[in-house]
């Protein structure tokens, strides 16, 4: 891990933004040479053979060539751009960055390695001032291997099958115990941005509530590139309002700042104005000797807490009605797509949900951006989706993911959990120390907000819930266990939520139950699979949940999934999963209609 921070990439009076998203050429490794790109230097030279490929993308369903959609091993990706001299000029720093390529990527810059990174949702960037030419064509090169293994997030397994019988020598079978296609590539925007040599590095706010004030605190750390820093670089602190005006300014690269009567952050429909957002702007340095570096920060003010019941924002009690989602989409695959990604916002305001889990790895920057700005709460997951083996080696792997997903998403008001996993083995006893050293690890790295897992157990048999603060859950019945039998839900709900609170006296969440449906497929007296069936799942729930709101210790209902998504080719799948309130198109199914029935319910009576 670096020590770097890892901002998200702004324009300001001391930095540029390039873009470099586009059309790259793409071509993928022999399946019998996995090592040829790497032998002959595909780095050093533009191609000589390649396909186009959209950058961001997945590169699976973009061709129709089922050995991309199905590829598993080295992928390489080129593409030339020019620095402006004035850069060059103006001496300085220039930085390449990546907000993610699924799963391990090696980045060469006219020919010279950039960076590595290993991890296929978060950022990574490399500092390549040095290895620029200004004047002639810049050839940045990207090798991406979307093999997963057992020290891999989300964990995979590569056979090689040996039955000659049945399989010719050589041939690789590529196996994942988790319920989504493994979809590969450049998945999110590539950027190139300046700073000046002594530059804003990370900044840090925590943000409280006192009465009608609000406080934030900050840290700002910077780093410098050249040798003789006259003395610690000044800095300025500057709180803006979301009209532009001006509410205070402060001195230092720490501080604590006072607003009263503040506009707090608030979720969608608890509030005339959700989602408010401060700027805060850091200047650093002074004109005069190095030149100054700007960066404005958004910043919602805002105060996550629990108890053994209940869970507040700003110290009112708090329901989450939500939905688990993935970053999926037609052709596209879990490439970043602006109309998706707005489509699915105004869904999500139209059923008027407050909130949804990035199930089951970290969400794009730009996504999570909506929901700051919209007031959706974030239950943040790591990539850490059904762990079957706990070793050592994965456990530093996962500690080094929750140490990169807090750095970039630290300052986001709607985070307000972090959710280490989804349904892990957490059966098994080695579970226990797993989880109970990633807690330690993640609460170190960030006090304020609510450490989770999202179990598949039941009470009797979890290890790892009594770690958590809050309890999180998914159930199928009616689904997975007594498919059919929808008469049940209602007892096994209750039966089971309260078998939780009881054992462990925390807060409970389910964070998935559903029904899958094929759109317009129906049937009375409903049957699996009919959109009927899928709203009588959702209703007997709804039944269950209400009761158990009047315990006191139910927070929430999070339905799976918010859409349909693509898995990998299954016989319990009719091309993929259908729990979705809306299809993979983003249009409705009837659930879709009594969900929002039912959330904006909740929302008026709350
Ligand atoms: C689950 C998993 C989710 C699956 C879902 C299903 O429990 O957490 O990833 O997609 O069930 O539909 O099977």
């Amino acid at each position: 891990t670096s020590i770097c921070g890892m901002l998200y990439p702004r324009e300001s009076e001391s930095r540029e933004v390039v873009l470099l998203d586009g059309i790259w050429k793409f071509r993928v490794s022999p399946t019998e040479d996995q090592e040829k790109g790497f032998a002959e230097k595909w780095f050093s030279t533009n191609f000589e053979e390649w396909m186009q490929m959209p950058v961001p993308s997945s590169y699976n369903d973009v061709t129709v060539n089922a050995t991309v959609r199905d590829f598993v091993g080295w992928a390489w990706y080129q593409h030339e751009f020019y620095p402006p001299k004035r850069w060059w000029v103006d001496e300085q720093r220039v930085v390449l960055r990546f907000g993610s390529v699924h799963y391990t990527a090696v980045v060469w810059v006219n020919g010279k390695k950039a960076c590595e990174h290993s991890g296929g949702h978060l950022p990574f960037e490399a500092d390549i001032t040095q290895l620029l030419l200004y004047g002639i064509a810049n050839l940045v090169t990207v090798a991406v291997n979307n093999t997963l293994n057992l020290t891999t997030l989300p964990q995979g397994y590569v056979q090689h099958p040996n039955d000659t019988a049945r399989y010719p020598p050589g041939y690789v079978l590529f196996h994942h115990d988790f319920d989504f296609f493994n979809y590969a590539g450049i998945h999110r925007p590539v950027y190139l941005y300046t700073t000046p040599q002594i530059y804003i590095d990370d900044i840090t706010v925590i943000t409280d509530t006192d009465q009608d004030a609000g406080i934030i605190k900050y840290i700002v750390e910077y780093k410098n590139k050249q040798v003789d820093l006259p003395s610690t670089p000044q800095c300025t602190v500057t709180v803006f309002e979301q009209n532009g005006k001006k509410v205070t300014s402060v001195k230092g690269v720490t501080g604590k700042i006072h607003i009263p009567k503040a506009n707090f952050w608030w979720p969608y429909l608890t509030n005339p104005h959700p989602g408010y957002l401060y700027t805060l702007k850091v200047s650093l340095g002074s004109k005069r000797i190095q030149g100054e570096d700007v960066y404005r920060l958004p910043v919602g003010v805002r105060k996550v807490t629990w108890n053994a019941t209940t869970f507040f924002i700003n110290n009112i009690p708090t329901h989450i009605r939500g939905f688990g989602k993935h970053e999926d989409s037609n052709l596209r695959g879990k490439g970043l797509d602006y109309p998706i990604l707005i489509r699915d916002y105004n869904l999500i305001t139209w059923l008027g949900a407050n909130a949804y889990r990035t199930s089951h790895y970290p969400y794009a920057e730009e996504a999570l951006d909506m929901a700051d700005a919209v007031g959706i709460m974030i239950i943040a997951e790591s990539p850490a989706c059904t762990i079957d083996y706990f070793t050592d080696e994965l456990l530093e792997k996962h500690k080094e993911v929750m140490t990169e997903m807090v750095r970039r998403d630290k300052n986001r008001p709607s985070i307000v959990m972090w959710s280490l996993g989804n349904e892990p083995k957490s059966f098994r006893n080695e579970s226990r120390e797993y989880f109970s050293a990633l807690v330690n690890h993640t609460k170190s790295l960030d006090p304020t907000r609510a450490v989770t897992f999202v179990t598949s157990q039941t009470a009797d048999k979890d290890q790892a819930v009594q770690f958590m603060d809050i309890v999180c859950v998914n159930r199928y019945p009616a689904w997975y266990s007594d498919s059919g039998q929808t008469d049940l839900i209602q007892l096994q709900v209750k039966n089971e939520l309260i078998a939780w609170h009881l054992k462990f006296n925390k807060p409970v969440l389910v964070t998935e139950y559903g029904a899958g449906s094929v759109i317009g497929m129906h049937m009375t007296p409903s049957s699996m699979w009919t959109e009927d069936y899928q709203v009588i799942t959702l209703k007997e729930h709804f039944k269950a949940f209400d009761t158990l709101y009047k315990e006191g210790f139910l927070i929430g209902e999070m339905i799976w999934n918010f859409a349909d998504f693509a898995t990998p080719q299954e016989y319990t799948r009719p091309g993929g999963c259908k729990k979705g309130l809306f299809t993979r198109e983003r249009q409705p199914k009837m659930a879709a209609h009594i969900t929002r029935w039912r959330y904006w319910t909740l929302a008026h009576n709350s």
